[in-house]
């Protein structure tokens, strides 16, 4: 089964997907098979790999050492072309819809899509929508775009449509890693209400219980990445408060 299936499968039998974020950043270097280990043994139902910075030259062995010690998806969650790679299952072949940079919309796609298609990686089309998480992210500054304030769920609706429209299989609605507020609940509803298709919300969630709570409003997947890298054990907590529907 190819990884988007598997993932709309677990969102189906579990009520909702929990993945974590693991930066392959030096920051990293010491935790990464730790990390990994934890996430196998904690329902977690993907790593996402990825970061808006590399700050060394070992990005690509360290996905390799992520890779090695999964036994769960790992899915590219991409800062840039420079790190694709072939240690990945799939990847979110993102578009940051909610920007109007064109090089994050079409730029970035058009200079990796050769070298996806050469490595044979999977592909899930997403419209990436970055809102103001309050923390001015990384993540903002990289893609050099204006997020969608948090109080405008009318905006952000509109942007998911025109995502959906525009054939994205998900929608991420991204406050930013590290973010002070995440995702609103009313925000991540109305979206939800008003598209078909999936989505993921991840940035600044730091409880089980915000996760629940994002969850309810709609989301199908989350993704948390801060919080595990400060405490591993919160992992199974997460994907407990997340999995609603009991297998
Ligand atoms: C994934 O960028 C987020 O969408 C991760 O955010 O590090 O705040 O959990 P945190």
């Amino acid at each position: 089964m190819n990884v988007i299936d598997q993932l709309l499968d677990t969102i189906s039998k579990k009520g909702a997907a929990y993945a974590t974020l693991i930066d392959p950043d030096k920051k990293n270097d010491t935790t990464i098979e730790s990390s990994v280990a934890a996430a196998n043994e904690s329902d977690v139902d993907a790593l996402f790999v990825g970061g808006s910075l590399m700050m060394d030259g070992r990005y690509t062995e360290r996905v390799k050492r992520i890779k090695d010690a999964a036994r769960i998806p790992v899915i590219f969650f991409p800062g840039g072309v420079g790190q694709l790679n072939s240690h990945y299952d799939a990847m979110l072949f993102m578009s940051v819809i909610s920007g109007r940079n064109p090089h994050y919309l079409i730029g970035e796609q058009v200079i990796a899509a050769p070298v996806v298609k050469d490595l044979g990686i999977e592909t899930i089309a997403t419209g990436y929508m970055i809102l103001d998480g309050g923390a001015g992210s990384t993540v903002e500054f990289m893609s050099g775009t204006r997020p969608i304030p948090m109080n405008r769920p009318d905006i952000a609706v509109a942007h998911a449509l025109a995502g959906q429209y525009l054939g994205m299989e998900l929608i991420y609605l991204e406050a930013g890693s590290g973010a002070k507020k995440p995702v609103e609940v009313d925000i991540i509803k109305q979206v939800n209400e008003a598209v078909d298709i999936p989505l993921i919300v991840g940035g600044g969630i730091r409880t089980p219980t915000a996760a629940a709570e994002r969850v309810a409003a709609g989301a199908a997947i989350i993704v948390t990445g801060t919080v595990i890298e400060k405490n591993l054990s919160l992992m199974k907590e997460f994907a407990d408060a997340i999995h609603w529907k009991k297998l």
